[in-house]
Parts: C-alpha cells; sequence; structure tokens
C-alpha cells in the first residue's frame, strides 16, 4: 500500500507543471508540462478520425455557423463532460487551476493546421449587438476565459499571437495558455485580440476549452 502511495506521489511530482505570467493586464499565463507527452497522444489519437473544416461564428445569424477563409483549421468538440478517463482527469484539472466549474465549460475542441493553416486575429468573446453574439451570449454569458493546451512541438510558425500586447507563443507539445477575454470586473477586453499564426513547417495540433461567466448549454 505505501508503496503504491509512493509511487501515486512521485508520478504526481513529475507530472507538476509550472506557471509563467505573460500578462498582468489581460491576464495571460504559461503552464509549462501541464499535459504529459501520454496526454497529447491520446487526446490527437482519440480526434483524429473526427476532424471537419473548423467554422466560425455566424455575427448576422442566431446559432449560425460559416467556414471562413480567416481559419483554415480542421477541428473536433468532444461532449461537453468526458466519460473518457484521461480527458475527464484533464477537464477536472482545468477547472482546478482556473477556479471555473465544468458545467460553465464548453467541450474541449481539437484543432489541426497543415503548412499554411491560421486563424486570423479574432475575439474569442462574443459580440454583444449582434445576432449571433446575443444567441450565443444566452448559452452561458461571455466567454470569459480561453484555454490553449499544445498537443505537438511545431518545429515553425504557428504561434499563437496576441499583436496588440507583441506576445508569440510558440506551440510546445504539453504546455498550455490561460487567457482571459474579459476584465476581473467582467468587461470584455479588446486588448485580447489573438490568432494563430500560419504554420510554416511541420503540423500543429491544439485543444482549448472555452470558459463561461455561467452553465453552459
Ligand atoms: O491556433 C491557435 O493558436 C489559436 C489562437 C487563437 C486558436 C484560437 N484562437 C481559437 O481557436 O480560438
Ligand atoms: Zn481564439
Amino acid at each position: 500500500m505505501k508503496l503504491i502511495f509512493s509511487f501515486c506521489l512521485l508520478l504526481n511530482l513529475c507530472n507538476a507543471y509550472t506557471k509563467e505570467t505573460l500578462s498582468e493586464s489581460p491576464r495571460l499565463f504559461l503552464f509549462k508540462n501541464f499535459l504529459t507527452s501520454e496526454e497529447c497522444d491520446h487526446i490527437i489519437a482519440l480526434a483524429k478520425p473526427q476532424l471537419l473544416r473548423s467554422q466560425v461564428i455566424d455575427e448576422n445569424r442566431a446559432g449560425g455557423e460559416m467556414v471562413d477563409y480567416r481559419r483554415t483549421s480542421r477541428g473536433m468538440f468532444f461532449p461537453q463532460f468526458s466519460t473518457d478517463r484521461i480527458l475527464k482527469n484533464i477537464e477536472d484539472r482545468i477547472s482546478a487551476l482556473t477556479g471555473i466549474a465544468l458545467q460553465n465549460c464548453e467541450g474541449i475542441q481539437v484543432l489541426h493546421y497543415n503548412v499554411g493553416g491560421e486563424y486570423q486575429p479574432h475575439y474569442d468573446y462574443f459580440h454583444p449587438n449582434t445576432p449571433g453574439g446575443q444567441a450565443n451570449l444566452a448559452r452561458g454569458g461571455q466567454r470569459v476565459a480561453t484555454f490553449i493546451m499544445y498537443l505537438h512541438t511545431t518545429p515553425s510558425g504557428g504561434e499563437t499571437i496576441f499583436p496588440l500586447l507583441n506576445l508569440r507563443i510558440a506551440p510546445q507539445k504539453g504546455s498550455a495558455l490561460l487567457f482571459y477575454n474579459c476584465t476581473p470586473e467582467g468587461v470584455v477586453d479588446p486588448r485580447t485580440l489573438h490568432g494563430g499564426a500560419p504554420v510554416i513547417a511541420g503540423e500543429k495540433w491544439i485543444a482549448t476549452r472555452w470558459l463561461h461567466e455561467r452553465a453552459f448549454r
């Protein structure tokens, strides 16, 4: 029993992540070693057979989505509450780290980019004055934070960029980025304009989770 306990403790210690503050305002944090290499490979293996061209919100249509040249990844969503043991454990760790409950989170989304693939600068928060934005706001309020997990180290390009903050985060397998799209007072923050730079060599694999103000449905 003692041996099993020590082994689990050792595993946990090996999996310890580090936290680096990239920006105080808006709030941006980088967690190195958030995922193990095995967890990254597991997520990719589950998602790979299910990828479809990514879409963006159609601002003119309540509940509408559309393919857009500014977002050229392929992706898929896992269910909001995973039954897969490994995914569930990751969901629990994200909620423990952010203090945002599981029911406030969208399902984990996996995105894959080939060479040239990109997501041009955009906001993750919803536009409060468009039919598309309003329909999404009704599902759980604003997306207060974004959590991006890097599942693969991209040899060149593919950085997550924040043009107004002069920040570029290179995809490194196991790292995770947390940023708040709203101020601590709950106001959307235009300084969080961000994108995925074009991949120059290799591939890019990420898993994202959007965290809401209220229970998401
Ligand atoms: O691929 C990225 O790095 C990235 C950057 C910004 C993805 C998203 N946003 C997103 O899916 O919202
Ligand atoms: Zn985004």
